[in-house]
């Protein structure tokens, strides 16, 4: 597996963009993209905690990503001041998202706006992304096929991207948008095909946005606690349609499946995305 640093750029247009990044779906950090925002530095702790505190969140452990009961549902529910100061006394694999802060607080959206860099953000689904120290987000890609721009606030996080070419070699579990492997050390023996692997990594910095291409694989490690905002867009109607497959098909079955077969389900995935890389290395 060989991994790349993203490029990190300053003053991009629409056309050097456009010409650039987008077209070829390559991810690059913006230095500059959130200057505008009041939320760049307004949104401190202390800031949620005082005007937010009372709301509550559902929040979310790494039993998140793992078979059986606790598969894609909350861990538990508590304030969000509680929250907060859980992630702030130390390392902790919470996490807490899907859960839109905009809602409860539509004022909050004076203190950003969509990018101009790019046609087509959708302006209905600003999300927040918060974890822990130490937490991470298990390597999968958005089954709506939007480009993300993750706009970090708080905190820095490592990223690793892959393009969605790679989706074979990375061992894709069927019917889901996930993939099991271990980025960080990876499993030869048993995944040959990760050899064949490339991709691109950052440490994201607060107050820089990462474009995250539609279909790219991500995964992210909190490096300290923090959080984001990403804002999504969708330049194509094919992309729109392709999305809204995913997710009629994968989040459907797999979660249908997950009730009825619990670990038996993921392993019957395991093996044939096993089966697949191993299709794709002997062609
Ligand atoms: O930053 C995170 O915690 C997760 C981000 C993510 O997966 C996304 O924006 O699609
Ligand atoms: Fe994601």
């Amino acid at each position: 597996m060989k991994l790349k640093q993203i490029d990190r750029r300053e003053g991009l247009t629409r056309e050097s963009f456009a010409n650039e990044y987008l077209s070829s779906l390559t991810p690059v950090v913006f230095t500059d993209l959130m200057d505008p925002w009041a939320a760049k530095d307004k949104w401190s702790v202390e800031f949620f905690k005082s005007k937010y505190g009372h709301l509550k969140v559902p929040v979310f452990s790494a039993n998140y990503s793992k078979p059986g009961k606790g598969y894609m549902v909350p861990d538990k529910t508590m304030t969000f001041r509680e929250f907060l100061s859980t992630l702030e006394s130390g390392p902790t694999d919470l996490r807490m998202f899907l859960f839109n802060i905009f809602r409860h607080a539509p004022e909050l959206c004076d203190d950003f706006s969509t990018h101009t860099i790019m046609d087509g953000f959708i302006k209905q689904f600003p999300f927040m992304f918060f974890g822990g120290e130490g937490s991470h987000v298990a390597l999968h890609y958005d089954i709506d096929m939007s480009h993300v721009f993750l706009n970090q606030i708080h905190g820095r996080k490592r990223v690793v991207l892959f393009s969605q070419e790679q989706s074979r070699n990375l061992y894709r579990h069927p019917y889901t948008v996930a993939s099991y492997i271990d980025v960080n050390n990876p499993d030869y023996e048993k995944y040959p095909a990760l050899k064949l692997v490339e991709g691109y990594e950052v440490m994201l910095q607060p107050g820089e946005t990462l474009f995250i291409p539609s279909g790219h694989w991500h995964y992210i490690e909190y490096t300290d606690f923090g959080y984001s905002i990403s804002l999504r867009s969708s330049d194509s109607v094919l992309r729109k349609v392709k999305g809204m497959y995913n997710i009629a098909t994968h989040y459907v079955v797999d979660k249908g499946m997950n009730k009825l077969m619990g670990p038996k389900w993921r392993e019957l995935k395991a093996t044939l995305a096993k089966k697949r890389a191993e299709e794709l290395i002997e062609a």
